[in-house]
């Protein structure tokens, strides 16, 4: 088995679905967590000076989902046609779509607070709506079996959730999904035993 080595800040953030895939997948992995205040010195030692990276046998891989999507592939968690291969990524890239309007780095906690509280409110129930209606009654969002579309949105609605708790009330389809992929024996394993963090841009008073 090669010697993975995934480096990310002390956070769930970009890095946790990569976690949540080592975890179902059982394979070994060196969850390598850097203090922010190191981050400067490191930064220009990491290639395109940003992270998540992968490290496989030495192998830098960048970009969070490249990283993901790579470790649901080699896990069996990334579609069983390519056609479910193409959903799953297509869902995976919704949902960062929105996760990636929130000023997750904005310094003036002001600012922040209102932008969040802005896309929560006015941009997070079209998502929600259309996420519920692809869905449907469907065990899983893609194909018969659990994917790592079905993880992101698990990773990324712990996090929603813990800025708005009431936020995906009206879905209780996509809050059922939730509990179906935290049950599974290795998440729930996960979940139990990953070092509680904050949330950039969230409740920083909740351990999460
Ligand atoms: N699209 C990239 C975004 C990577 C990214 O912006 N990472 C942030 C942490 S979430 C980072 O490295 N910030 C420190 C910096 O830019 O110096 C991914 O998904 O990996």
């Amino acid at each position: 088995m090669p010697h993975y080595k995934l480096t990310y800040f002390n956070l769930r953030g970009r890095a946790e679905i990569s976690r949540y895939l080592f975890a179902y997948s059982g394979k070994k992995y060196e969850d390598h967590r850097i203090e922010a205040a190191d981050w400067p010195k490191i930064k220009p030692t990491i290639p395109f000076g940003k992270i998540p990276i992968l490290e496989v046998d030495g192998v830098i891989i960048h970009q969070s989902l490249a990283i993901a999507r790579y470790l649901a592939r080699e896990s069996g968690l990334a579609g069983q046609t390519p056609v479910e291969q193409a959903l799953a990524d297509a869902i995976v890239d919704t949902i960062d779509d929105f996760m990636t309007l929130f000023p997750w780095a904005e310094k003036n906690q002001e600012v922040k607070q209102q932008a969040f509280n802005d896309i929560l409110t006015n941009k997070a129930p079209e998502l929600l709506k259309d996420l519920d209606a692809f869905l449907g009654d469907n065990k899983w969002l893609v194909g018969k079996s659990v994917t790592w579309a079905d993880f992101y949105w698990d990773v990324c609605s712990t996090t929603l959730l813990s800025c708005k708790p009431d936020l995906a009330d009206k879905y209780p389809r996509l809050l059922a999904l939730r509990d179906r992929v935290q049950a599974l024996p290795a998440i729930a394993a996960w979940i139990q035993k990953r070092p509680k963090t904050i949330i950039a841009g969230g409740n920083q008073n909740k351990g999460e």
